[in-house]
């Protein structure tokens, strides 16, 4: 079993496991290398051998504790028969949402247009140490559906309007796709994943009176299925601040991220029999080796005497120096 499995069904009460999100990707010259000779992202997604070979990348560079494929969380769209577009500096573009092509999916269409990525993970899974986790992801519901229906605005905001407009819709649909989201997460596994994060990434989005409905609902199926079928899952709702102690008392994950907003002091008091996560924000990574020192071991001695999986409180920035993390990484394996 590997280290992080154990730090989360409670196997293992204090040790040091370290990955972070968006470690595969972005950052990386050895992957934008790659990606340089691969203009089509989706493309890239579902090549099996290159995705297996990006996952394993910072592996390889940074001995870390766990893998996390590399995928997209727009890949259940996509399979879901809605185009997907990335362009450069601009983020990913969706075309319109088209309700009559939703409806014409089945279980049947959605698995066997994500089989690369199953292939990938079972590749992958080979390749790895026993004791590394081979993590899988998907995006919740609602984050899903702010891509899907083209909700944000610009500056980290929702178009109020156009979600006021579409709430119907946006409840109809949130079901649905939590089922596929479901069934993405059960063959992940089943080829060889051992455990599942979920990014709502979007969370903060959402206006207070719809975090039940839009946000904690959706999550707690999500959880309630792993939970039923024996997978570890660590739940990631940036942004929702205070509501953390809400969203951990009746979701109940066995992972829970913490975005860089949350205080770890806080946390740590608040959010109780959860196996907590991250937290330190990723621009520190810009700084100095001593400041990253310094938030670092603030961190590491807050959750000192409690299981706790060392993260970042959000994905490593695309402008990371590869030095300083791996600085990073020997101070948090060598702190004591
Ligand atoms: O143009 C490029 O080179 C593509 C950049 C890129 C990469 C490397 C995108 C486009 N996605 C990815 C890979 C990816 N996405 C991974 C695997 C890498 C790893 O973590 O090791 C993962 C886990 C994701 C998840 C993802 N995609 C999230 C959730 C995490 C988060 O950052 O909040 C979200 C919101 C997306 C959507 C997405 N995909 C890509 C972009 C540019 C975006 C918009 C969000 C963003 O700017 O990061």
């Amino acid at each position: 079993m590997s280290n992080l499995k154990k730090i989360l069904v409670g196997k293992k009460k204090i040790c040091k496991s370290i990955w972070f999100m968006r470690q595969a990707g972005r950052h990386l010259p050895e992957f934008r290398k790659i990606r340089s000779k691969n203009k089509d992202f989706i493309e890239l997604c579902l090549n099996v051998n290159l995705s297996s070979e990006i996952t394993i990348q910072p592996i390889k560079k940074y001995n870390l504790d766990s893998a996390i494929i590399f995928s997209d969380i727009l890949m259940v769209p996509f399979a879901l028969g809605q185009k997907v577009k990335f362009t450069k500096n601009k983020g990913p573009a969706l075309d319109k949402f088209n309700e009559n092509i939703f409806n014409k999916n089945n279980k049947k269409t959605f698995s066997k247009k994500l089989k690369p990525i199953y292939m990938a993970i079972t590749k992958t899974r080979r390749a790895l140490p026993k004791n590394k986790s081979l993590i899988c992801f998907v995006g919740a519901p609602w984050t899903l559906l702010v891509y899907m229906l083209n909700l944000k605005e610009k500056k980290n905001k929702i178009k109020i309007t156009q979600f006021k407009k579409n709430k119907k819709k946006i409840y109809n649909l949130l079901n649905s796709l939590t089922k596929y989201i479901c069934l993405h997460i059960k063959n992940q596994i089943k080829a060889g994943a051992d455990v599942v994060q979920v990014f709502d990434s979007w969370a903060g989005l959402i206006p207070s009176n719809d975090l039940n409905t839009l946000c904690i609902n959706p999550n707690l199926k999500i959880v309630q299925f792993c939970k039923k079928n024996k997978i570890p899952i660590i739940c990631f709702p940036k942004g929702i601040k205070k509501n953390y102690s809400k969203f951990n008392e009746k979701v109940k994950p066995d992972g829970l991220s913490l975005d860089y907003d949350i205080d770890p002091f806080w946390a740590k008091k608040n959010l109780k029999n959860v196996v907590l996560q991250g937290g330190m924000h990723p621009k520190v990574l810009l700084k100095t080796k001593d400041k990253i020192y310094k938030e670092a071991k603030k961190y590491l001695d807050i959750f000192k005497d409690v299981p706790y999986i060392f993260n970042l409180g959000h994905g490593v920035l695309p402008q990371t120096n590869p030095v300083k993390l791996r600085q990073l990484i020997k101070f948090v394996r060598e702190y004591k």
